[in-house]
């Protein structure tokens, strides 16, 4: 039974809008949506939850944002890292913002890099297990493929794992990553 969400006070908004790119009116919307999930005694949505929200529903890696942005590493969110969630990946947020989160959720290991494991996993999430013949979009010869492409389009010094610099050097090239890379605020 979800309850009745507390109001923000006029401060809080404007504290919430001058960290985020967002707008009052967002932040309303978010507060909203966060309350309609109805947040446990901690006052967090658990990411099966949060994946069912509109915003993330047609997401594949709808799991790792939320990991991304949980404290608690299990991809649940309270409400100030549901906000954060909406600030990063608003289309008017900084694009060195999204490219750390970007490399975040790519990075399913955390160890710092994306290897091939990673990109493996990126696959997996995006079109199934590679080779999987009850619904995978891609052979296994077809996905290696593509892990040896990004690594060596992406791995720039060699060393078989792409750096957050050598990401960061990858995606500038990709023109409309910026734009692409956004989950807007849906207003009822
Ligand atoms: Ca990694
Ligand atoms: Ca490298």
């Amino acid at each position: 039974m979800s309850r009745v969400a507390p109001a923000l006070t006029d401060h809080e908004v404007e504290e919430l809008c001058v960290c985020t790119p967002l707008r009052p009116r967002d932040i309303a919307a978010i507060h909203a949506k966060f309350h309609a999930l109805a947040p446990d005694s901690d006052g967090r949505v658990s990411c099966s939850r949060l994946e069912r929200m509109r915003e993330l529903a047609a997401n594949p890696l709808a799991s790792r944002l939320c990991a991304v942005f949980s404290s608690r590493g299990d991809g649940s969110l309270d409400f100030i890292e549901f906000v954060d969630l909406f600030g990063c990946m608003a289309k008017a947020a900084p694009l060195d913002i999204k490219l750390s989160v970007a490399f975040r959720v790519y990075d399913f290991d955390g160890d710092g890099f994306i290897g091939r494991s990673d990109v493996e996993d990126v696959i997996e999430l995006v079109a199934g297990v590679p080779g999987d013949h009850s619904g995978a979009l891609l052979s296994r010869d077809e996905a290696s493929a593509i892990v040896s492409r990004v690594l060596a389009e992406g791995d720039f010094d060699g060393n078989e794992k792409i750096s957050p610099t050598e990401f960061t050097k990858l995606l500038r090239r990709v023109e409309d990553f910026g734009r692409t890379f956004v989950m807007s605020v849906t207003h009822d």
